[in-house]
């Protein structure tokens, strides 16, 4: 046990965070775990039960808040990570509209914060930060993707803040050679998606269609394009990033695009459905700014690590749908 990495993980009970501290499990790390104290404490390791990691002897739980600098030196210095993963953030596209000031205080703050204090408490740790390609909005190079090289111009408060997160890795990396690596990640989901992003949405609006609990679904705009790839398979990706002999930035994407109606259209068929009869458009949905097209070229994690998405999007939504149907007992 003394001889084991420790690896502390901000949004521990997020998508990716429950992946990641699976991950890290099976590898033998100890794992600490940032939470936020919730009114409903029962939702605070909701994701981490449904993995079977929690509780676990290597996995310790931590109160705090990343716009809490003085929670995140007392975690450092209590812990001395070897690898910092800043996964936590408000991170709905839409609601930073709503809320851009909170959205922007917990990624583009938080990160600081974390910087700061990695860089007083554990200068020597590595750290992954969870950038988005919701950074280049909509900025596509001429061949149709986007990669570590394309400009960003981002949308949205939340692919600002991201941005300010990023900058602010490379310029803490370089003026005090810290180890500080930035994902770009494109859009990735698994049956532990948050229930408000459309790919997760979709499968529990079309479920209640199918339990008669409902005759429609409400979505918005039907026609942007997004890379999706899978949960389990991109926290992977981080992890291989923090095992490099240098830090860097890398884009972790399948290549392939597909429209919101495309995954609208492979649900609804797999439960026998007619999206024409069910789907309603609402502009409660729609978005001040849309990101329109999004396609990520991974060429470099590929060449780098010769990691490979292993799970595409029909599968990932035919996992999404039979997990959903487990939790609803529907055989
Ligand atoms: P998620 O499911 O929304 O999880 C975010 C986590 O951050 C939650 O555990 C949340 O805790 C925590 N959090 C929010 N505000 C916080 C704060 N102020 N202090 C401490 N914790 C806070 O997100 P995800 O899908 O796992 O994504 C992980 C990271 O990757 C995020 O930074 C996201 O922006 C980024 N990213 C995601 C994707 C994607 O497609 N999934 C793509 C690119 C980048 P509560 O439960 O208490 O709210
Ligand atoms: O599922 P979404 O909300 O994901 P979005 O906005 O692409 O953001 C996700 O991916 C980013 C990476 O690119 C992450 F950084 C971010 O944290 C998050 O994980 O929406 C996907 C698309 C959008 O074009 C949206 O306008 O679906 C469209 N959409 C249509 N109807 C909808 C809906 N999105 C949501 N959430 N809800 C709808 O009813």
């Amino acid at each position: 046990m003394s001889d084991c990495k420790t690896a502390f993980i901000t949004g521990i009970n997020g998508q990716d965070g429950s992946y990641l501290t699976e991950l890290l499990l099976d590898k033998g790390y100890k794992v600490v775990g940032l939470v936020r104290r919730l009114s409903v404490p029962e939702s605070q390791t909701s994701r981490l039960e449904e993995a079977g990691v929690y509780p676990h002897e290597r996995l310790f739980l931590e109160y705090g808040d990343l716009t809490d600098m003085s929670c995140l030196v007392r975690i450092l210095n209590k812990y001395q990570p070897d690898e910092i993963y800043n996964l936590a953030a408000q991170s709905h596209v839409r609601v930073s509209f709503d809320a851009p000031q909170f959205t922007t205080d917990t990624i583009a703050i938080g990160t600081l914060n974390l910087l700061e204090s990695m860089k007083e408490v554990c200068p020597n740790a590595r750290m992954y930060q969870a950038g988005s390609s919701e950074m280049f909005g909509n900025s596509i190079d001429a061949d149709g993707f986007q990669r570590e090289t394309t400009p960003m111009l981002p949308v949205s408060p939340y692919g600002c803040a991201k941005l300010y997160a990023h900058n602010l890795c490379r310029t803490y990396r370089e003026s005090y050679d810290m180890f500080i690596s930035n994902g770009i990640l494109f859009n990735h989901e698994s049956p532990r998606r948050g229930g408000n992003f459309v790919t997760n949405k979709i499968v529990k609006g079309a479920l209640d269609i199918y339990e008669n609990k409902t005759g429609s679904l409400a979505l918005g705009n039907l026609n942007a394009t997004r890379d999706w790839g899978y949960s389990r398979d991109y926290v992977y990706a981080m992890w291989l990033m923090l095992q490099h002999e240098k830090a860097d930035d890398f884009v972790c994407s399948t290549g392939k695009s597909h429209t919101v109606g495309d995954v609208v259209n492979y649900v609804f068929k797999r439960l026998d459905l007619c999206p024409d009869q069910h789907i309603t458009i609402d502009p409660r949905y729609f978005r001040p700014n849309e990101l329109d097209d999004l396609k990520g070229d991974c060429s470099k994690l590929k060449e780098t690590f010769g990691w490979e998405p292993h799970v595409g999007l029909e599968d990932m939504l035919d996992e999404m749908i039979a997990c959903e149907k487990r939790r609803r007992s529907i055989s």
